[in-house]
């Protein structure tokens, strides 16, 4: 069905007496038509994105506009008094938990865009990331029944199932397809799991609790699932194109594994190679070193994927001797390198798996998302790897799809965009630079529509969380994952700090502002849901106080997700970035807030150094301990208590002064304790960089008096943000990696 045909049938449709749920899926069923065929092109080399998240986000608005109908969609429903933002009731897809899982989704959107055959395989889990309620403060997970309201999207294909084998158990892959708008049409396939009660809980949830060796062997299954099932059929499709000559299966079939989740399909390509196909083990072992490449997407040791022999063995008896078998291949190849060397790059040791060490042993290409982050893999996390293999790693700094993150999310300053230099920049994103030309020009203009994008913002935040701003408010926000290495406590540190200041006179001249925080954190992660708990007790004693209240607010949204950032990217003037500086790989949300105009106030880590170094160190707020001399402070022994002092130490002092309950969880005098204490002292350093922290805020708060001037740094920044569309880095990948 081409367009015209979509909107010949639009008009036909009878809204009298829908709902908006029916509504919702007539409109996506009948735009599913203009999908059409969404197979891998035979013929052709072919990427593969095998990702454990993919977090979609709101479908509808976003496949409309790609297929070029939303506009029309949008007057042909007004026309029939249907107000087309009724669908913002719809559920996100939220099936993935951040970064990762989000930049997957904007990899294929840019693949497709720029007509690129990549797609994506993973889980399609029945209840994606949880959703988030307050109570008292303290975050509590509710299930995310994403399908509730229908999945019209997606295709199943009953025709494509197969079985998924386990020692103990046989599992259906019931393929489903969401089709990837573009310029041509790709395909995300999610397997569903079926069979019996313990088959479907393979597909229920995203990151069930591993805390107990049950979590963790259900862990390990969901990985070899989804990865089994692409395996399989690659390689079938192989078989009936191309016939059995497996020595030419990669120049087919290039697979991108993001991070380590899939990485057991290293295990299983040998497995069906030499068990099905007879193929001997080091010629098979070959083609999986042609085949694969590896992302790493954090440095954090406890992120770093281990599984015991023992539990891998229990389901995968096979899988496990693969893994010990190219373990004894690589130390066999590695001899010469010597002791520290093999043991540092060993695959299988002391009876558990290193799933990186796999993956960087058996990819082609291995690489990280920042150009710090890759350093960090080269110098430090996989040294050992990288003196033995120095061409296998590359770097590839993140990027957002421009299409959601701006075109979609921001019409207003895409029209603005469009009317300065034309609107070839949205098919060629490197156009966008021209703006750099005109920021002085247009600033007058775009602090217009900042506002209109603020009073959308806080509307739906009036609505939503019931606490009123007013649009004069600077808007500064933090919005990620909870993490202490991401350090929202010290932006709480720092936001009661300022509300010191402002009470005993010492900060003057204030312009009113307002701190929003978006964050989910793991529901196991005590100390994160502790920082949750603090923050919204600091929301709560902050915008009660009528001294202060119209010139300090605090928000803790609830249920951050993909639908909410969409606004609050677009509508805030400050990009909170403040992590301890080398960990967090790369940052995303960095790159969206940028690329509406917000300035970065943020620490010399991930893309955060790429964003300065394109947009201006002038247009951008840097502070805080560099890698090279946090390396140095740990050296010397970090001695947290130093940093206590003044309105600092009575901010931290809060978690125990009584200032704030707890109720009695002593949760926070153990967020105290892990910050101040001598023996371990805290390694995210928050109060070594706090007190530098609160001045940079403040010098943001005293130039925004400037309202032209900050809003050229701001315009400066959207102008230079071309680099971080997704756009270029799959274009990089198609080059340097996949070569498609
Ligand atoms: C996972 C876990 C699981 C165990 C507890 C601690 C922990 C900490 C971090 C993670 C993150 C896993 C990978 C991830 O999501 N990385 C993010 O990837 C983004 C896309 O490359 C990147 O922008 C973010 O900086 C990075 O954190």
């Amino acid at each position: 069905m081409d367009k015209k045909e979509f909107l010949n049938e639009l008009n036909g449709i009878d809204v009298r007496g829908k709902n908006v749920i029916a509504l919702y899926n007539e409109i996506s069923s009948l735009a599913m038509k203009c999908a059409g065929e969404i197979t891998p092109t035979e013929g052709t080399r072919n990427a593969y994105y095998l990702s454990m998240e993919f977090l979609i986000g709101r479908g509808f608005f976003n496949n409309l506009m790609e297929i070029g109908v939303l506009d029309e969609v949008r007057k042909v429903l007004a026309g029939k008094g249907v107000d087309i933002n009724i669908f913002e009731e719809i559920e996100d897809a939220a099936l993935g938990n951040g970064g990762l899982g989000r930049l997957a989704v904007c990899f294929l959107d840019s693949a497709a865009g720029l007509g690129l055959p990549l797609h994506g395989y993973g889980i399609r889990y029945k209840y994606g990331l949880f959703k988030q309620a307050f109570e008292n403060g303290y975050q509590i997970e509710l299930p995310d029944d994403w399908q509730k309201f229908g999945d019209p999207w997606s295709i199943r294909r009953e025709g494509e199932k197969r079985t998924v084998k386990y020692a103990d158990m046989t599992v259906t892959a019931v393929p489903y397809d969401y089709p990837v708008f573009g310029k041509r049409i790709n395909r995300l396939r999610l397997f569903q799991a079926e069979g019996s009660e313990e088959a479907r809980k393979i597909s229920e949830y995203l990151y069930p609790a591993d805390d107990t060796e049950e979590g963790k062997i259900l862990r390990i299954r969901q990985e070899y699932f989804f990865s089994a099932a692409t395996v399989a059929e690659l390689i079938e499709n192989f078989v009936k194109r191309y016939g059995k000559k497996f020595d030419k299966f990669p120049k087919y079939n290039v697979i991108q594994l993001n991070d380590t989740h899939p990485v057991m399909a290293i295990a299983e390509l040998i497995r069906i190679l030499t068990t099905e196909y007879s193929i001997a083990f080091p010629a098979a072992l070959s083609i999986a070193r042609e085949t694969f490449a590896y992302t790493n997407h954090t440095v954090l040791p406890e992120a770093l994927e281990t599984w015991k022999e023992e539990y891998v063995r229990k389901i995968l008896p096979e899988i496990a001797d693969i893994m010990i078998k190219v373990s004894l291949c690589a130390e066999k190849e590695l001899s010469a390198y010597g002791e520290e060397r093999i043991s540092e790059t060993a695959i299988y040791k002391g009876g558990q798996f290193y799933m990186a060490n796999l993956a960087v042993y058996v990819a082609k290409k291995v690489n990280g998302v920042a150009k710090l982050h890759t350093e960090i893999l080269k110098s430090k996390t996989f040294k050992a790897a990288n003196s033995i293999y120095p061409d296998k790693f590359q770097n590839k700094t993140n990027g957002i799809t421009h299409r959601r993150w701006l075109e979609l999310c921001n019409v207003e300053l895409s029209g603005l965009i469009d009317r300065t230099i034309g609107e070839s920049w949205r098919s060629d994103i490197s156009r966008l630079s021209k703006l750099k030309d005109f920021t002085r020009e247009i600033a007058e203009e775009f602090i217009q529509i900042k506002t209109v994008k603020k009073r959308q913002l806080l509307k739906y935040i009036a609505q939503k969380e019931n606490i009123e701003i007013q649009e004069n408010f600077l808007v500064y926000s933090q919005i990620k994952r909870l993490h202490e290495y991401k350090r929202q406590l010290m932006t709480a540190f720092a936001v009661l700090e300022l509300y010191f200041g402002l009470k005993d006179g010492s900060i003057k001249d204030f312009q009113p502002s307002v701190f929003i925080f978006g964050a989910k954190s793991a529901p196991s992660y005590k100390r994160a849901k502790a920082i949750i708990k603090f923050i919204n007790e600091i929301a709560a004693y902050i915008n009660s106080d009528a001294e202060t209240n119209g010139l300090l607010k605090v928000v803790f949204v609830c249920n951050y997700n993909v639908s909410y950032a969409e606004k609050i990217v677009a509508g805030s003037d400050v990009s909170l970035q403040v992590s301890t500086a080398g960990l967090e790989a790369s940052g995303t949300g960095n790159m969206k807030f940028m690329m509406n105009g917000a300035v970065t106030c943020g620490t010399m880590d991930g893309a955060n150094i790429e964003i300065v170094e394109l947009a201006g160190r002038e247009n951008n707020y840097i502070f805080g301990a560099t890698v090279e001399e946090i390396a140095d402070i740990k050296q010397k022994g970090y001695k947290p208590a130093e940093y206590l002092e003044g309105n600092n130490k009575r901010a931290v002092e809060t978690l125990i002064d009584g200032t704030f309950s707890d109720g009695g969880t002593g949760i926070f005098k153990e967020l105290y304790d892990c910050l101040t204490a001598y023996g371990e002292p805290d390694c995210y350093f928050v109060l070594l960089d706090l007190k530098n922290y609160v001045q940079t805020l403040l010098e943001i708060n005293y130039d925004y008096k400037d309202k032209k001037s900050f809003a050229i740094k701001q315009l400066e920044n959207a102008a230079n943000s071309a680099y971080f569309s997704s756009d270029r880095t799959i274009k990089e990948y198609a080059k340097d990696i996949w070569d498609l």
